[in-house]
């Protein structure tokens, strides 16, 4: 697999996705919402994938969609190119997805992380959504999951003003789960991402499927659905061998079926 605008490789059953439009802060033009998206789902019909890793680099993750490429777009033209389906393509994988952000993380950009399951930031992280500067607004799920990341009050305020928040800020706030050092995050990630990538693929894809549940349903409907995940994972042999492994004291070897 080889891309335009991003970098990707695999660690055993981690893969990486790296934006690469340094130059343009990795402002997120069409084509690489099309590498991103593409990436992502072939990497998802990999079986001997179990957790993706989106990043960037130090000085920005990204710093949103790409400004100059819209600048003249016409409203016929962004109905018409619609985009935004690109990104539904990626908030449609299954298996996990976890956003590193080390510095600028904007508009879209701050949007791609939050299609991510969670967010590990760099302390030199600063998110925001900022186009209401631009006399925009965001438009690719930002004023919806900011909304339910970190609730009305704070994402009102980062959206009404375009204000950065920082990477402090934002894990008090929910918005990441964790915080590290910049020459730390890739390895914390990793780490994170390799611990899920051992656990059983159909396992972590119902449990994924579980929590992005509780944004959709009502609680009774949502703690429904939950029971029925969790009596189906009961027709897996990894179930077997997880409880199995656990009764003899020895380390589960899951088989992802
Ligand atoms: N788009 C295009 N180019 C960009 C972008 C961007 N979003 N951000 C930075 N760049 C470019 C700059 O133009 C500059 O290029 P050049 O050297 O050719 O002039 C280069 O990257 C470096 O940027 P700066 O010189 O500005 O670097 P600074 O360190 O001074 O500032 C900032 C860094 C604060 C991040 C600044 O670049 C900035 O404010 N960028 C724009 C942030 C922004 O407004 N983002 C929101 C964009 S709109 C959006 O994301 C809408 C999402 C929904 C769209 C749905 C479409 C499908």
């Amino acid at each position: 697999m080889s891309y335009e605008t991003i970098l990707v490789e695999r660690r055993d059953r981690v893969a990486l996705i790296t934006l690469n439009r340094p130059k343009q802060l990795n402002a997120l033009n069409v084509q690489m919402a099309r590498d991103i998206t593409d990436a992502a789902q072939k990497f998802d019909a990999d079986e001997t994938i179990g957790c993706i890793v989106v990043t960037g680099a130090a000085k920005a993750f990204a710093a949103g969609a790409d400004i100059k490429e819209m600048t003249d777009l016409s409203y016929m033209d962004a109905h018409r190119l619609d985009w935004f389906h690109l990104w539904d393509r990626l908030a449609d994988v299954r298996k996990p997805m976890i956003a590193a952000v080390s510095g600028y993380a904007l508009g879209g950009g701050c949007e791609l992380a939050m299609i991510c399951d969670f967010i590990i930031a760099a302390d030199t992280a600063k998110f925001g959504q900022p186009e209401v500067k631009l006399g925009v607004m965001p438009g690719i799920g930002g004023s919806q999951r900011l909304t339910r990341a970190v609730g009305k009050a704070k994402a009102m305020d980062m959206i009404l003003t375009g204000r950065m928040m920082d990477a402090a800020e934002a894990e008090r706030a929910g918005l990441v789960s964790r915080v590290v050092a910049p020459e730390k995050l890739l390895d914390e990630v990793f780490d994170a991402a390799k611990t899920i990538a051992a656990m059983s693929l159909p396992s972590t894809r119902m449990n994924k499927e579980a929590v992005n549940a509780a944004f959709e349903t009502g609680l009774a409907q949502g703690v429904r659905f939950e029971r029925r995940l969790f009596q189906a994972t009961f027709a897996m042999r990894d179930q077997k061998e997880g409880m199995a492994a656990f009764v003899e004291k020895r380390p589960p070897s899951f088989s992802h079926d």
